[in-house]
């Protein structure tokens, strides 16, 4: 199935997958008369493994309908083929003799190469024009086709523009930030042995003395995603192997193709703290919001999260910030559909995957703000720090490059530590599980992911274990990634947490027809 981020599986097996996502990608383009993307990559899962994602003309996910169709074709037997794709073409009235042009991209892994030469196959046997960008993140694919069909309105569609819009965007933004230290120019970073790695150094003479960074796990010596990057450090909350981490200092990580990144840092005790997506869009929406303020500007304004945003976050952006929170179902289209419903809105999974979306009528009156004659300086320089905002921002996909860059750009505006920025609210303990059963499609869910419809029961139990913990929320979803049910509790301390998650994972085996041993308590 094509899943929530495309298919992903061991590389051995995805040769036919790749060609026949190439002649997908090229009927795509025909029906939208527009360049589609196709990336090879299986983000954080390990080296072993591939994957491929569609991009859309405007550098989003496919829709559903084409998802629908990517799954038929990858499931058709060789001789069902062309029945498949005269399937497509009829369904979807292709005018065949439409042009096709395509993008393709590809990561690190050793096997990336031989199955995007499977992907160009496919688009030139259905006489589509292709343009093999080579090594390339993820978001970088995602923005080179939005460039291209915006005719460069959105930028150049080269890896280079890519780095001179970003980068000629931060230094004006880094341009505000009087008394910034030589240390606070200083990040750690764990590129995952990915390539958001090699791209980083590709982009580091744009960057001037602006920013320094010390880049580990840059593919040299060690595995892909092995003990590092964004979603190792998320899950096991601990720093990444060959990372070396000096306390109060400030570090991140990528994943294996750069669309996700957390930052990091442990104290003067060696304890180690966390600033996952939901601390990033806290930090980002707030510094809009003041900006928004300065310059007089009001505007509708969202974050959008999913239900494993830690209730900490949603209570201090609602409570404190007075922002409109919104909740979504996993998964990054999700998100961005939702975001688009306003003027601006900001966007992060708790894992780190993330962006700011803005609408063209709120960068339209910020320019009449920097044109008017009347508007004060005051006025001024906060349009004109929100510009350059847009300016570093990849729109298209949560983007790890663009993002560290926003993030490096406030903490230096705002002259804030990692440490005043992990301060702004403290994270509820949390715990996730995971339960096998026989098919998880017997859990069904409503409101986000946050209810259980069936099976019967579920829900109550849950609710009962919920009420015996204080400031204590648990949901269960089935994974769209892995053949597991996921648990989330969180509650007032690591103790109630644990217990919690175990206690509503019992409630999943014996409810959802768990199979092997049932689970254990944590301690
Ligand atoms: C995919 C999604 C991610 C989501 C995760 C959930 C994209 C690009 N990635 O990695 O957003 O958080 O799946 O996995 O959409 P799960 O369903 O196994 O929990
Ligand atoms: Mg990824």
């Amino acid at each position: 199935q094509y899943g929530t981020a495309g298919f992903r599986t061991n590389a051995k097996v995805l040769d036919h997958i790749m060609f026949r996502m190439g002649l997908l990608a090229t009927l795509r383009s025909k029906k939208t008369k527009a360049t589609i993307g196709v990336m090879v990559t299986a983000s954080h899962n390990p080296e072993e493994d591939n994957g491929v994602k569609l991009v859309d003309p405007m550098g989003e996910m496919v829709t559903p309908t084409w998802e629908g169709y990517a799954t038929q074709l990858a499931n058709a037997e060789d001789d069902d083929l062309l029945m498949a794709l005269k399937d497509i073409i009829a369904k979807e009235e292709i005018n065949m003799s439409q042009e096709a042009h395509v993008f393709v991209g590809r990561d690190t892994r050793s096997s990336s190469a031989s199955l995007s030469q499977a992907v160009l196959e496919g688009v030139s046997s259905l006489g589509g024009l292709n343009k093999d960008y080579g090594l390339v993140t993820t978001p970088q694919l995602h923005y080179m086709v939005c460039c291209q069909n915006t005719r460069g309105k959105y930028g150049e569609a080269t890896v280079e523009g890519y780095y001179k819009k970003l980068c000629q965007a931060f230094i004006k933004l880094i341009k505000n930030a009087s008394n910034c230290t030589d240390d606070q120019k200083h990040l750690s970073l764990d590129g995952a042995n990915g390539i958001g790695a090699l791209k980083v150094r590709e982009m580091e003479s744009h960057l001037g003395k602006e920013l320094q960074i010390s880049l580990y796990n840059d593919g040299s010596n060690g595995k892909l995603n092995y003990q590092c990057g964004a979603d190792f450090v998320k899950v096991q909350q601990k720093p990444p192997t060959g990372l070396e981490i000096k306390p109060g200092e400030r570090c991140c990580s990528f994943d294996g193709d750069a669309d996700r990144i957390v930052y990091y840092y442990s104290d003067s005790e060696g304890k180690f703290h966390l600033l996952d997506g939901d601390k990033i869009a806290t930090l980002i929406s707030t510094f809009i919001k003041e900006l928004l303020t300065q310059a007089g500007l009001n505007v509708n304004m969202a974050v959008v999260q999913t239900a494993y945003a830690n209730g900490s976050s949603t209570r201090y952006l609602e409570e404190t910030m007075k922002v409109t929170v919104k909740c979504t179902k996993t998964g990054v289209k999700h998100l961005h559909h939702v975001a688009q419903e306003f003027d601006i809105g900001v966007y992060f999974e708790a894992n780190g995957h993330g962006t700011v979306l803005l609408s063209k009528s709120v960068e339209d009156k910020i320019q009449q703000l920097i044109d008017s004659p009347n508007s004060d300086d005051e006025k001024k320089r906060a349009a004109l720090l929100l510009q350059n905002t847009i300016n570093v921002v990849n729109q298209t996909v949560g983007d790890a490059i663009s993002d560290m860059l926003l993030i490096e750009a406030i903490l230096a505006i705002k002259g804030m530590t990692v440490q005043q920025w992990d301060a702004i609210y403290t994270d509820l303990p949390n715990r996730q599980l995971k339960v096998k059963v026989a098919d998880r499609r017997v859990i069904d869910t409503t409101d986000a992911e946050r209810r259980a419809l069936s099976p019967a029961g579920l829900q109550d139990a849950i609710d009962a274990l919920v009420k015996k913990y204080s400031l204590a929320r648990s949901f269960v979803r089935p994974s769209g990634t892995e053949d597991v049910v996921r648990v989330y509790a969180e509650a007032d301390t690591q103790e109630s947490a644990d217990a919690l998650a175990h206690e509503v994972s019992l409630a999943v085996y014996r409810l959802a027809g768990g199979v092997g041993d049932e689970p254990k308590p944590l301690h």
